[in-house]
C-alpha cells in the first residue's frame, strides 16, 4: 500500500509511505541551478562528521531521524557542538506518530498517532503534519553537548543537555546559538509548541547547570544570533519573526541593556523576488566582528526550496546600517550528504568558531547529518566588494 501526499514546499517532492519501508519516504528530485556562485566552502573530508547513528537516542526505543544544526563554542581548550537531535518512535507502515512532551502523563510523553490513509491528515512537508487543526512537528528535538579536541572528530554526551520544558517548549527545543560573554555563556534556541514558535534563552558558565531565561522573543519568531559585544550600552540580536498575511520571513535587529529586555526593533533585511533568497531569509550564527564591520552568514531560500549561505555586512558602530549583502551565496547544498537527506537541498548554519582568519563552520546537511566546513573571513569580505 502507498500513501501519496502532494507537497507544496518543494514542487517536485512526493511523500510517501509503503508497506516494505514503514518510514517517511522523500522522493526528490534535484532541480538545477539557474545561478552562477563560487562556492567558498572547504568542507570537511571527514563530512559528515556526526551522523544519528553516533548518538544515543533519549529512550531506546526511539529512532534519531535527524541529527542537524549545532550551535558551536570553545570551553576549556575543546570545541563543544550543540547539536539538535530530533527523534521519533519507529514509524510503522500506514500510521504517523510523534512525540509531544506532557508534563501530567506517566512518562511526561504522549505519542500523537494518526492513520496515514485518515482524510483529515494533512502532510506538506516532511519536517510538519496537520490534524484536526493542530499542526505538530513530525520529531521531537533536544539539545545534545558533543565535544572534541581538534574541532573534527567529535563524541556527543549520552544524555540531552536541555530537553523542552514548559508549555512552551512541548514540541521541543531546536538549532541553539550560542555566544560567550566572560566567564558565561548565552545561549538561544528555537522553542516549538502548540502555542507557536519563539525564540528561548538560557545562560550556562559551566555546560552542566542551565539557568532558563523564559521566552526572549513571542511566536512567531527564530533564528536569533546576538553580537557578542555591547555597543553604545547595549547588546543587539538578529531576529526572524514572519509576517502573517502582510510581510515575510525578513531579518529583524533588536537591541537590549541586559539581554532578557528587547526594543528598538527594525526589520533590516528582506527577501529578494528572483535570487537565491527569494522566499526566505534567518540569521545564523552569531555575527563575527571584522575591520570591515559585523559578517553574519545567513540562510537564504529560493522558489524552490534550496537552502544556501550567503553574507550580510553590519556597520561595526551601528548594526542597524546594512553595509553590504551576498547577490550570490557563498555556499550552496553540491555535496551528495547536502543533496539528499530528511529535507533534501539543505546547508543550515547557527554555529561556528573564529581563528583569526580561518572560520569553522558547523551545519546541518540535508537536516540529516552535522559536518564542518572552513573559509577564509577575508575571502568572505573580498565577495562583498
Ligand atoms: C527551517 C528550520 C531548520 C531547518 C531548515 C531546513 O529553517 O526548521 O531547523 O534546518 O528549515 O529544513
Amino acid at each position: 500500500m502507498r500513501y501519496l501526499f502532494g507537497c507544496s514546499r518543494h514542487m517536485q517532492a512526493a511523500f510517501y509511505f509503503t508497506s516494505s519501508s514503514p518510514a517517511l519516504v522523500s522522493a526528490m528530485k534535484v532541480p538545477e541551478r539557474g545561478v552562477h556562485m563560487t562556492d567558498l566552502a572547504k568542507r570537511f573530508e571527514q563530512n559528515p562528521i556526526l551522523r544519528p547513528e553516533d548518538v544515543k537516542p533519549s529512550r531506546p526505543d526511539w529512532t534519531i531521524e535527524c541529527l542537524l544544526n549545532p550551535g558551536a563554542f570553545r570551553y576549556r581548550g575543546r570545541t563543544g557542538l550543540l547539536l539538535r537531535v530530533a527523534e521519533r518512535p519507529p514509524q510503522e507502515s500506514g500510521w504517523v506518530s510523534t512525540p509531544i512532551l506532557d508534563p501530567g502523563s506517566d512518562e511526561g510523553v504522549r505519542i500523537v498517532r494518526i492513520s496515514a490513509d485518515d482524510p483529515k491528515l494533512q502532510y506538506p512537508d516532511p519536517r510538519i503534519f496537520r490534524y484536526e487543526g493542530i499542526t505538530y512537528l513530525t520529531t521531537l528535538s533536544h539539545l545534545r553537548l558533543a565535544w572534541s579536541d581538534d574541532g573534527t572528530h567529535f563524541t556527543a554526551e549520552a544524555m540531552p543537555a536541555l530537553i523542552g520544558e514548559g508549555p512552551h517548549e512541548t514540541f521541543g527545543v531546536e538549532d541553539s546559538r550560542v555566544i560567550q560573554i566572560g566567564s558565561e555563556y548565552y545561549l538561544t534556541f528555537t522553542a516549538v509548541s502548540d502555542r507557536g514558535v519563539a525564540v528561548g534563552a538560557a545562560r550556562t558558565t559551566d555546560w552542566k547547570h542551565f539557568d532558563r531565561m523564559g521566552v526572549i522573543f513571542p511566536p512567531h519568531n527564530k533564528d536569533c544570533a546576538i553580537l557578542d559585544q555591547k555597543i553604545g550600552g547595549n547588546f543587539y540580536a538578529l531576529h526572524r519573526p514572519s509576517g502573517v498575511e502582510i510581510g515575510g520571513h525578513y531579518i529583524w535587529i533588536a537591541r537590549s541593556p541586559d539581554l532578557l529586555h528587547w526594543g528598538g526593533h527594525r526589520c533590516i533585511a528582506m527577501t529578494r523576488p528572483g535570487m537565491w533568497d527569494s522566499r526566505r531569509i534567518g540569521a545564523g550564527a552569531a555575527p563575527i566582528r571584522t575591520d570591515a564591520g559585523w559578517l553574519e552568514i545567513y540562510h537564504g531560500v529560493d522558489d524552490a526550496g534550496i537552502y544556501c549561505l550567503g553574507l550580510l555586512l553590519l556597520d561595526m558602530n551601528d548594526p542597524y546600517k546594512v553595509l553590504a549583502r551576498s547577490d550570490t551565496p557563498v555556499m550552496a547544498p553540491t555535496a551528495e550528504y547536502e543533496k539528499r537527506g530528511f529535507v533534501s537541498q539543505v546547508v543550515f548554519t547557527n554555529g561556528h568558531t573564529v581563528d583569526g582568519d580561518r572560520l569553522t563552520l558547523y551545519y546541518g546537511a540535508a537536516d540529516s547529518v552535522v559536518c564542518g566546513a572552513t573559509f577564509s573571513i577575508q575571502q568572505l569580505l573580498a565577495t562583498l566588494k
